[in-house]
């Protein structure tokens, strides 16, 4: 063994951690493809949709924040995340990350022609906003250092900033058009994403608690102010880009509000204070994916679009740490 470095073996026989198990079997149930879905349902609406325009937007936006957490996000966390079967985990999540970000061309195809696609792509890449999010996000991603265990918490806090506050600008959209029977079968593709979302913003979450309890108070105070500054950056720019691509609908007062609620929501995942007071939001997008009689709902195998193995819906009691050690 002279000179060899020594590799150990993923041993799934000893679990480390009874929740990054429970969090790969979730993700492998809930497995679905956007091609199963009736998007071309869609296309009649669509033909006489109003905002065209921002739903382009909305999806050309999604469509870039996926392709960063497949192509960095996952993919930089799990390569310096030490915990074999943590790593497995966020391989796993890094491939749904792909197929996110494959089902939004898959809508694009269907309802759009090639020029206008071609615009949504140009627009991506020159939107200062969009573009920011995303410089923000991906240059703590690629400054996680070997065996440094701040630098991997700050990487999973950004992660979460993305999955569980940063994504629902976009999500707000199709889920409030959904829910009134516009463009349903669309809104049913996002339905699909925010699921795998949830368990992606919890579990990655749950990887940085155990990462920052390890640092000293003082470390853990210094992390958190970081972390909270970077999270009102995120947020001023959020509600620029909201105000931006939601101009024509009237409706970015309400994504705002849904943002903020998603900020709180990424906040508990960490382990942390919420930071904006509570508000009421939208009912039509808080109902969306409960919907009864709507394709959104899977879990009962009763989508007029759907069907997947039954699955159990995801509430608050899904990742209730206290009953598992
Ligand atoms: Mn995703
Ligand atoms: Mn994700």
């Amino acid at each position: 063994m002279l000179n060899l470095k020594s590799y150990p073996a993923i041993n799934w026989n000893k679990v480390n951690n009874e929740l990054t198990k429970v969090f790969w079997d979730q993700q492998w149930k809930q497995m679905w493809l956007p091609e199963d879905v009736a998007v071309s349902k869609d296309i009649k609406q669509w033909k006489s949709f109003e905002y065209q325009n921002t739903y382009k937007k909305v999806f050309g936006g999604l469509t870039l924040l996926d392709t960063l957490q497949t192509n960095i996000g996952m993919n930089e966390i799990a390569k310096f995340n030490p915990d074999l079967q943590e790593k497995a985990v966020l391989t796993l999540f890094g491939a749904f990350e792909a197929v996110h970000a494959k089902s939004y061309s898959y809508i694009f195809t269907t309802l759009c022609n090639n020029d206008e696609i071609e615009e949504v792509f140009d627009w991506v890449e020159k939107n200062e906003y969009l573009q920011y999010k995303a410089n923000r996000i991906a240059d703590i991603y690629t400054s996680i250092k070997e065996d440094d265990d701040e630098s991997l918490w700050k990487a999973m806090f950004a992660s979460v900033m993305l999955e569980s506050f940063l994504f629902y600008s976009g999500f707000f959209y199709p889920l409030y058009l959904g829910g009134q029977g516009t463009l349903r079968n669309s809104s049913e593709v996002i339905s699909l994403i925010l699921r795998d979302e949830s368990i992606h913003g919890v579990a990655v979450g749950y990887f940085a608690q155990n990462v920052f309890n390890k640092f000293e108070v003082e470390k853990q105070n210094e992390l958190k102010v970081w972390g909270y500054e970077l999270l009102l950056d995120l947020y001023q720019n959020e509600v620029k880009y909201t105000d931006d691509i939601y101009a024509e609908t009237g409706l970015s007062p309400d994504v705002k509000a849904y943002v903020r609620y998603n900020a709180n929501k990424a906040l508990m995942n960490l382990g942390l204070d919420t930071m904006f007071p509570e508000e009421e939001i939208n009912p039509i997008v808080m109902n969306g994916i409960r919907n009864e009689g709507s394709t959104f709902d899977f879990f009962s195998q009763k989508g007029s679009t759907y069907t997947i193995a039954r699955v159990e819906a995801i509430n608050d009691s899904t990742f209730d740490y206290s009953n598992l050690k």
